[in-house]
């Protein structure tokens, strides 16, 4: 049996502070039809989809930071979107902000299946940036203030015929992120980022963000045999330029499809998920090759914790 199909990225332009969650999910139907008449079985939209990238903001009143969060799911606001992945046959990835029935915050994806149910859900780990206002910064990165570390693990969903996994834009950058991934099997790895191009503590690597990007993705997809879809939400948001870049990279590390743009743009790759074997029965074939009782260092506890 083939287990060859068309997926999409769909990188979504800048969203305003005062753009509703309708707009953004109509602009997220109109990028999902044009995926479909490409062909794709699936479609991933980018970290945090449903507003503008609000961890760029200091807040202090529960309130105030309780509106950019999701407290069901899918919900009024998202229901088109299910309901047009349903009628069209083809499934999605998203990414938004989670509040529990217990009050407790994460930055988390969902992955869909065609037929329009949650199959999996994964809670971000690496959270970037930092929990205090520091007004030395022309915008903030408040992910360590608003999000929990995701409780979940990296785990590894059956769907589209194989087996798939997520991270959360920060952990791209992370080789533990997908070597946990590739060790659980995942062949297909869908992603969303939000990306400034400022990186106010080191502002001597903006010039390499884009590198970066494709540097970290390239190498875990290569190193674990498997695919990715990496997607971006790009542009000048609210003062802040974030990196597009979306991009569709094969196992063997090669890109095989790049956003051109900063806008709202959907960019599609035919994947094939045997193609995986290409390099996990060769140079990394973990049973043969790997060699986990040196590797210690990696899983002891951070200094301090
Ligand atoms: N959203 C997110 O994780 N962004 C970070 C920004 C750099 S760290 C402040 C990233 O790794 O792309």
């Amino acid at each position: 049996m083939t287990r060859k199909f068309v997926v999409a990225g769909a990188q979504l332009g800048p969203i305003a502070k005062n753009e509703p969650r309708s707009e953004a999910v109509a602009r997220m139907c109109a990028l999902m039809r044009v995926a479909h008449a490409r062909g794709a079985a699936l479609v991933v939209f980018p970290e945090l989809a449903l507003t503008t990238f609000f961890p760029r903001w200091f807040m202090e009143d529960a309130a105030e930071i309780d509106r950019w969060f999701e407290t069901e799911m899918p919900n009024g606001d998202v229901a088109p979107l299910f309901d047009l992945a349903r009628e069209l046959g083809i499934g999605f990835h998203l990414g938004y902000a989670e509040r529990t029935p217990e009050g407790r915050h994460f930055n988390t994806a969902i992955l869909v299946s065609e037929r329009g149910e949650i199959v999996g859900k994964y809670r971000k780990i690496h959270l970037p940036g930092h929990r205090e206002n520091e007004p030395w910064r022309p915008f903030q990165h408040l992910e360590k203030r608003y999000f929990e570390k995701g409780d979940l693990g990296f785990p590894v969903f059956e769907a589209f015929g194989g087996k798939v996994g997520m991270c959360i834009c920060n952990d791209r950058r992370w080789p533990e992120t997908w070597r946990v991934l590739g060790l659980g099997g995942a062949e297909l790895v869908a992603l969303g980022y939000n990306t400034p191009l400022h990186y106010p503590p080191a502002p001597e690597h903006d010039h390499l963000q884009y590198f970066h990007n494709e540097l970290s993705i390239q190498a875990g997809c290569y190193q674990n045999g498997l695919w990715a879809v990496a997607v971006a939400k790009a542009g000048l948001e609210e003062g802040s330029e974030l990196i597009g870049g979306s991009i569709i990279v094969a196992p063997t590390g090669e890109i095989l499809a790049r956003a051109a743009t900063q806008r709202d743009e959907v960019i599609c790759a035919e994947v094939d998920l045997d193609r995986c074997a290409e390099i996990r029965a060769n140079v990394f074939d973990f049973a043969q090759h790997r060699e986990p009782e040196d590797y210690a260092a990696i899983t002891r506890p951070k200094s301090g914790a």
